[in-house]
């Protein structure tokens, strides 16, 4: 998985070169280039592994992916929403340099990631269908619409469903996203099992995400802990509980090792990164 990751962190640096140098350039590499999971990029290249495909040609694919999770990361710091101060280990984009710059960051790493994929040489047909599956995920009824719901339940009690509703948007969208890319690469009919483990994967995530902050600490995490109690949001952990909520995240992991063992793929790949994802820290 380290290659693939170094892989990955490389291209982005070339990807990054040709900006016109400025405040804004250096913003974007100092936000994407902080130590970040890879986690999204991995699940798609990974994914295209699983079905004994040559990924190299769609790296770019993942890049993308990758700039876009960035770009929501460092939106999401800014105080107009979360209003945090460390990511990725370090102070966020807006502390680094200033909130304009930071939004302009966020603006540009999406602006760029759809110029990236544009610029990927294959099938054009193909290229329509990555490029509206990946912003309808990232777009207004996927991620945006998760951040809005997060926002609006700001100081407001969510039940499970309504949180469950967020989660699905806010995080298992970019997350399911790599996943369902690789099976329309792959020209594979397994495209709604991807996106029930995708979306399964996110949600177990999110939870994982929601106990981590109650139990572990800002400097393994590399970011501001006890943020949703201060912004007075809803968790899992709230709601339920640690054991509960722990409970939860085991199913959902099941689900998702059940649901891959039943596809006609080289599951051992897929199946590495998925329980590396179960047993992360941060
Ligand atoms: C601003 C449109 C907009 C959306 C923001 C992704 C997001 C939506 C907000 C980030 C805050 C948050 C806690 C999201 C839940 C998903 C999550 C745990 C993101 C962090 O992803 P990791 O852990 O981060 O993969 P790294 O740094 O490893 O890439």
């Amino acid at each position: 998985m380290d290659i693939l990751k170094d892989e990955v962190n490389q291209r982005l640096i070339e990807l990054l070169n040709p900006i016109k140098e400025g405040k804004v350039k250096e913003a974007m590499n100092y936000s994407l280039m902080a130590p970040g999971k890879r986690l999204r990029p991995l699940l798609f290249l990974t994914t295209l592994k699983a079905y004994g495909m040559d990924y190299h040609p769609y790296l770019d694919i993942a890049c993308a992916i990758e700039m876009i999770h960035t770009y929501s990361l460092i939106h999401d710091d800014l105080p107009g929403m979360d209003n945090d101060d460390l990511r990725r280990g370090r102070p966020t984009c807006h502390k680094q340099f200033d909130e304009a710059t930071a939004i302009l960051a966020g603006d540009a790493l999406l602006n760029y990631a759809m110029s990236t994929v544009l610029n990927v040489k294959m099938d054009n047909e193909l290229k329509i269908d990555i490029l509206t599956r990946l912003f309808d995920a990232s777009g207004v009824n996927g991620m945006i619409y998760g951040q809005q719901q997060d926002l609006y339940f700001e100081n407001k009690q969510a039940n499970v469903i309504e949180l469950q509703d967020i989660h699905k948007h806010k995080t298992g969208e970019l997350i399911a996203v790599g996943m369902q890319l690789a099976a329309l690469i792959a020209k594979k009919s397994d495209y709604e099992i991807w996106s029930k483990v995708g979306f399964d994967l996110g949600l177990a995530f999110q939870i994982q995400d929601d106990i981590l902050d109650v139990t572990s600490d800002s400097k393994t995490l590399g970011k501001n802990i006890g943020s949703d109690i201060e912004n007075n949001k809803s968790t899992y952990v709230s709601l339920l509980g640690i054991e509960e909520s722990q409970k939860r995240v085991d199913e959902l992991f099941k689900k998702c090792y059940e649901n891959i063992y039943a596809m006609q793929i080289n599951h051992g790949v897929i199946l590495e990164l998925i329980t590396i994802i179960l047993k992360r820290v941060n």
